[in-house]
């Protein structure tokens, strides 16, 4: 073949694989087979082996991922990605209509859901697909093309002579998809993702596009943002993304009257629960593209478009079974069994009831129809019980007067700290296998030795094995006493042995966290450790000496005191010790430009984590606090930011963005 012929058939296979892609990803309706369509991937694949320079960045070999990046490169949007001001009730959904029906009384809205995800702009230059970037800030996202290659309902060329067009849409993942990713994480003993939601922004920002590609996102567009065509209004833009292949927002309705637009409201409120995917609301838009201009915007919302916001999903189900759950400190914890119910985009079957007085006070007994619903869209929680169809054979629940794990005896506590002041039931038994268990889980979390690959299903059965006991039993473990375990290949053995090898360099905070002393959570043991620069310090500090500590009180001081009085304490860190073990600390100092000044964040920001922006701030010397005060010096937000955002603004206190903190910092970080 010649170079001219070889381009011609990468051209054609290209066309092909995209159409039958098409067909069978998004319209559900394959023409051929898999195997015909994997013999035409296959040649495509190996033409682009032989040839590589002819390769398109664009081929559809690309949606199976490329090789892993170091990170993302920032994108400035040409124009910023606003977000929708929230109403809560059809009473602000009229006066969303009355305010613009008075700029032209013929005003007509699309009605369309809002999809749970996380926002994207699209480029596409002479119909091809150059460039994807997450929303980041509104203003500076990042660069994720290859990842949204991977995307089999996104084009990845469109037909159109526009040299230049930007469309917007929404990235999430179905509920299929995040159950099934959930399901092989809890198999592998790795964190589960807590919502779609959270999946699908892990998802998208994996610097590994053959993971994105594994797990299967999918998207929805919403805007026809940039671009020659004039259209008239919105709708008929969508039809026309529709028609060069996107998939856009499904139940899309267009109605004139406030009636009617409650009602499309109200229709899609009514699918919630069966759609394949999650809403969080519906979005009224103004139709009229050139109205829209007149309406105009405000800083960072249009003034031509509202959420609606359903009220948190409740549903009855079951209580068919009241377990107890035992503690890291001891503490029995009751949770509800559920009969499964979809919620909010997951399938509950658990729900914590915290402690005897919240079953009490609400009357659940077991075998009581209860109302669940997921607080803040992520914790399960029964919220009261249907007494109406009770049938007299409901069963009371008292707490076990001996520990379900190790059968001590139970004793209650009054005015427990840890069960929000009301009685707590207590295992006392050092050795209780249950706490055991919750200790190492805790030990190995992300906030403390963070050791990856140790989750409670891996912990289990390394214990159930007689392989770990202890904290420093883990520094004794060999890849091939793992091997044989059941769900462990070689692999993953010396991925586990590497991480549990990794985690001596933790330093000195986390050790004393992964400890987990009572009352010493991951900021206490920052400034422990920060104070005494070495763990043998703790075992000499007395109370008084721990107390003059901002940050730890009586109580908590009281614990220290007892924890490293204790002999098996100085065994135990004399084990981790021998292991190697880091238990000195290393101050992480980068400046002082942010001393003085106390931050609250808020939202997600646009290129770290919040706890990675709070370390951020504390190396150069600044505070960190949960809730905004009139002593805050800034509030950080990011992207749907919640109520700090309206109590900074009603307090006066500055609000900046990620890149304002960054700059505060002279961009040293
Ligand atoms: C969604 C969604 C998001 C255009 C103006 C501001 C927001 N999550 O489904 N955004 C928008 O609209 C943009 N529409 C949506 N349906």
């Amino acid at each position: 073949m010649t170079e001219a012929e070889v381009r011609a058939r990468m051209g054609e296979l290209a066309k092909l694989l995209e159409y039958h892609s098409r067909r069978y990803y998004v319209l559900d309706d394959p023409e051929i087979s898999d195997y015909d369509y994997d013999m035409l991937f296959r040649e495509l694949v190996t033409l682009e082996g032989e040839f590589p320079s002819l390769a398109d960045p664009n081929s559809p070999t690309r949606r199976v991922g490329g090789e892993a990046v170091e990170g993302f490169e920032k994108v400035t949007h040409n124009v910023p990605l606003g977000s929708l001001s929230d109403v809560f009730d059809f009473d602000e959904v009229r006066a969303f209509v009355e305010r613009t029906k008075a700029f032209d009384a013929d005003c007509t809205y699309t009605v369309e859901c809002k999809i749970d995800g996380l926002s994207c702009s699209l480029v596409y230059e002479n119909g091809r697909l150059v460039r994807g970037a997450t929303r980041g800030d509104g203003r500076v996202g990042e660069n994720v093309t290859e990842n949204l290659r991977t995307i089999r309902s996104l084009p990845l060329t469109i037909d159109t002579d526009e040299p230049y067009v930007e469309v917007r849409g929404e990235v999430y993942m179905s509920r299929a998809r995040f159950e099934a990713l959930n399901a092989r994480r809890e198999e592998a003993g790795e964190s589960l993702f807590a919502n779609p939601r959270n999946a699908a922004a892990g998802t998208l920002r994996q610097l590994d596009s053959k993971i994105t590609a594994s797990r299967g996102l999918d998207i929805f567009v919403f805007n026809y943002q940039t671009g020659s065509k004039a259209f008239e209004n919105h709708d008929e833009s969508l039809r026309w993304l529709e028609s060069v292949g996107f998939t856009i927002l499904p139940y899309l309705k267009t109605v004139s009257t406030a009636d009617e637009v409650i009602a499309q409201i109200e229709a899609i409120g009514g699918m919630r629960d069966s759609l394949p995917f999650g809403i969080d609301g519906a979005v009224v838009k103004v139709n009229s593209l050139a109205l829209r201009r007149t309406i105009g915007e405000n800083t960072s919302t249009p003034k031509w478009a509202v959420a609606y916001k359903y009220p948190p999903e409740e549903k009855p189900t079951k209580l068919t079974d009241i377990v107890i759950q035992v503690g890291r400190t001891g503490v029995l914890t009751p949770n509800a069994v559920l009969d499964p119910v979809g919620l909010a985009g997951t399938t509950v079957s658990r729900a914590t009831l915290h402690n005897l007085d919240f079953i009490r006070e609400r009357d659940i007994k077991i075998g009581d129809t209860v109302i669940v619903r997921k607080a803040g869209d992520i914790i399960p929680e029964v919220v009261s019980v249907v007494k109406e169809k009770r049938n007299g054979s409901e069963r009371q629940f008292d707490m076990p007067e001996t520990c379900p794990s190790c059968g001590e005896p139970v004793v209650a506590d009054a005015d427990d700290e840890e069960s929000s002041g009301s009685a707590a039931y207590r295992c006392t038994n050092a050795a209780c296998p249950a706490q055991l268990l919750r200790n190492l889980e805790h030990f190995a979390s992300k906030d403390a030795m963070n050791i990856d690959g140790l989750g409670p299903s891996m912990l289990a059965t390394l214990n159930k094995e007689g392989l770990v006991h202890t904290f420093a039993d883990l520094y004794r473990l060999a890849a091939d006493q793992l091997v044989p375990l059941e769900r462990m290949g070689e692999k993953s053995a010396q991925n586990l042995i590497a991480a549990i090898e990794a985690s001596k360099q933790a330093g000195l905070a986390r050790l004393i966290y992964a400890l987990g002393i009572r009352q010493v959570g991951v900021k206490a043991a920052q400034v422990l450790a920060a104070r005494f620069g070495d763990i043998e310090a703790l075992f000499t500090a007395d109370a008084d000496t721990l107390c003059e500590i901002d940050d730890v009180g009586d109580i908590t001081a009281r614990y220290v005191v007892n924890y490293f009085a204790h002999p098996q304490t100085r065994a135990l860190i004399d084990e981790l010790k021998a292991a190697g073990v880091v238990t000195t600390y290393e101050a992480d100092v980068a400046g002082d430009k942010l001393a003085g000044l106390t931050f609250v964040l808020t939202g997600t920001l646009p290129t770290m984590k919040r706890d990675e922006a709070g370390a951020l701030i504390q190396r150069y010397g600044g505070k960190v606090s949960g809730s905004v005060s009139k002593k805050t010096s800034y509030v950080v937000v990011g992207e749907d930011a919640g109520s700090k955002l309206t109590k900074a603004q009603s307090l006066g206190v500055p609000v900046i963005d990620e890149a304002a903190l960054l700059a505060m910092i002279g961009g040293e970080a």
